[in-house]
């Protein structure tokens, strides 16, 4: 059975001990991360700490460890599981603390983490996937990689119900981001994103998508478009540390382009498989 990180240290699930109190629970108090690991070898691990820290730091949670000896940490967690092609998920909450909304004077930040095998979604990422729009309602820190994901779920569940794959979620006219995905049209050889503000949560995908276009010589534009614009695109893509570089290839009811994989979609998983094959350890 694989173990479970409590704090910096390897336990079984069984002797995980949370308490009802934690901040996590009551008020979703706390910050995330995922962690991809390809071929045993943990994907831009340094930027998804980095971004850890931001989180805590935006939200006055001090991570009681160094970046490096988190780093040590995850990367020691990945191989005492095994993992080979999977992910990591690590959170930390504000820790446990009788229950008032500011923030308590003495609380110790938890950390748990577990790690799991998954494979790469090969047959989605040929064929592409179908969103939908979803009002966004969410708060106005989506650049904080937060607990409180309510907003976040009930438009996934909308879009699932619906037999979609994910929710292209909009603050009114303008398109934002996915419940947990980023989002990117690409119109006559340009590709457009919205710019990483606090509308957004800036992702490591996204990151990795804007230098290979860089590499390729695809034009951005980091500016918001609209819902219209959406539709009217020759591509569409959505990324993340799970899905990587998925192909939208209708919204709603209406197809883009024609309905397929596009070839700018392809030429950046092409190059974003490149980069994954690396087979550095970070
Ligand atoms: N936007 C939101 C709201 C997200 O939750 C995520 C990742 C992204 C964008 C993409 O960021 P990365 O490219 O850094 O993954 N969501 C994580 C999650 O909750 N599960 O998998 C990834």
């Amino acid at each position: 059975m694989d173990l479970i990180l409590h704090n910096g240290e390897f336990i079984r699930e069984e002797d995980l001990v949370i308490s009802r109190e934690d901040r996590g629970y009551q008020f979703g108090d706390g910050i995330y991360e995922v962690i991809r690991v390809y071929d045993g070898n943990l994907f831009t691990a340094k930027e998804h700490i980095d971004r850890f820290y931001d989180s805590a730091d935006k939200i006055k949670i001090v991570i009681p460890y160094t970046k490096d000896v988190f780093h040590k940490m995850i990367y020691d967690f990945v191989e005492v599981n095994n993992i080979e092609t999977g992910q990591v998920y690590v959170q930390i909450t504000r820790g446990a603390a009788e229950r008032q909304h500011q923030f308590p004077t003495q609380a110790t930040p938890v950390i748990i983490g577990n790690t799991k095998s998954v494979e790469r979604p090969i047959a989605s990422l040929n064929s592409g996937v179908t969103a939908k729009f979803i009002e966004d309602i969410r708060w106005l820190r989506c650049d904080i990689k937060s607990l409180n994901l309510l907003g976040n779920v009930l438009a996934k569940q909308e879009a699932y119900e619906e037999g979609f794959f994910e929710a292209i979620l909009h603050r009114g006219e303008t398109v934002t981001e996915g419940c947990s995905s980023n989002m990117y049209g690409i119109k006559n050889g340009t590709l457009y994103t919205h710019p990483a503000n606090n509308l957004i949560l800036n992702g490591i995908t996204r990151r990795v998508i804007l230098e290979l276009c860089e590499e390729l010589e695809i034009p951005v534009e980091e500016r918001p478009f609209t819902k219209t614009e959406a539709l009217e695109m020759d591509e569409f893509i959505m990324s993340s540390t799970t899905t990587e570089v998925m192909p939208v290839v209708a919204i709603g009811d209406h197809k883009i382009g024609q309905g397929v994989p596009g070839e700018l979609t392809r030429k950046l998983q092409t190059a974003f498989e490149a980069r994954i094959q690396v087979g550095v350890k970070s």
